[in-house]
């Protein structure tokens, strides 16, 4: 099972344990080293900010933006890791502080679009095959601040103007409802893929599921996952989990709702994930108790949970489940689910 699935994670989810409440708690980790952990943990995928592959962006020319890149390649190819993916990081930046491709003013959508391009051009140099675009202060924190139709037409424009610009580029939108705007547009995967559908070039838009992200939107991870697998549009995925409706934990997989974390890996093994060569990102987070020296516990702990639900999966009796459905009885079908998930 271990070699049938392939593993990635962000270097930002190794990290100090700052938060909004309290500084940080361990020290910085240069990108070197962390790239270090991942054969050590299990994992062959790094997923990327641009500016995790390219520091200060904004303050490089074209060239200094495509030498780091460049550098940073050769850094993965030694460590023999693959880049899975790239994302704009546009909500640090002051241009970005009311959203970048939905602001209002006219230059901050223009950096916007300007950054998405060097993302496309930074995702080529690192061998990524696409883009990821988590819509992070694309939204409001008052109804009244923007005019959410033309929101709408900016996002689907931004996204255009990159499938002009890179004809070979992929965009997979990760939906959120809210944090860290009050509202954010695109919050479902439904809405992400009717976005995809008008686009110039549909085939080349997809999407990836973070579990937290669809819980706080009162909705069932793995369903939301399934409905992309339908479409052949699930690109990637952000495991994690989160325990009810308050801020984006990023906990370790499976560790809030066990059973909902089989059902995600039940929806990823009748999809065909794994054939599809996908890798299963992990978006997790360490608990900002954790001394320095144990702070990657929460990504081989997530990955050996996943592993351990693929055999649960695999081995739930499958005539126990026809013959529940065959009677139309559920209740036998629950019992049989928790007491295969107790191991009894
Ligand atoms: C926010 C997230 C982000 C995105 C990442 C890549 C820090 O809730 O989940 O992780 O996944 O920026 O788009
Ligand atoms: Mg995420």
């Amino acid at each position: 099972m271990a070699d049938e699935y392939r593993f990635s994670f962000g270097p930002w989810n190794v990290h100090e344990g700052a938060d909004p409440f309290g500084p940080v708690v361990r020290p910085t980790i240069g990108f070197g080293k962390k790239l270090k952990y991942y054969k050590q943990l299990g994992f062959d995928g790094v997923q990327f900010h641009d500016d995790d592959a390219v520091p200060d962006l904004d303050e490089k020319s074209d060239g200094e933006m495509e030498k780091t890149a460049r550098e940073v390649r050769a850094m993965l190819d030694g460590e023999g890791l693959l880049a899975e993916f790239v994302a704009p990081r546009l909500w640090e930046s002051p241009l970005g502080v009311d959203g970048g491709f939905t602001s209002n003013d006219p230059a901050s959508r223009k950096w916007a679009v300007g950054r998405l391009k060097r993302t496309a051009t930074i995702a080529n140099i690192l061998g990524a095959e696409f883009i990821v675009l988590w819509l992070a202060r694309e939204g409001t924190y008052i109804r009244e601040s923007k005019n959410a139709l033309d929101a709408h037409r900016h996002l689907l424009d931004a996204i255009n103007e990159l499938l002009e610009f890179d004809k070979k580029m992929q965009i997979a939108i990760e939906p959120k409802p809210n944090e860290p705007m009050d509202h954010a547009y695109i919050p479902t995967i439904g809405h992400a893929l009717a976005l995809a559908s008008q686009t110039v070039d549909p085939s080349r838009v997809g999407g990836l599921i973070e579990t937290a992200h669809a819980i706080l939107a009162g909705l069932d991870p793995s369903d939301e996952m399934a409905f992309a697998l339908s479409m052949g549009k699930l690109w990637s995925v952000h495991l994690n989990d989160q325990n009810g409706l308050k801020f984006d934990e990023d906990k370790t997989f499976g560790a809030a709702n066990l059973r909902g974390a089989y059902n995600q890996v039940r929806v990823l093994e009748l999809g065909g994930y794994p054939q599809s060569g996908r890798f299963v990102g992990l978006d997790v987070k360490a608990m900002r108790t954790q001394p320095a020296e144990l702070a990657t516990g929460h990504l081989s702990n997530s990955r050996t949970i996943f592993l351990k639900l693929v055999e649960k999966v695999r081995t739930f009796p499958k005539d126990v489940e026809s013959q529940c459905i065959a009677n139309r009885d559920y209740e036998a079908l629950e019992l049989a689910v928790i007491e295969h998930l107790l191991g009894g």
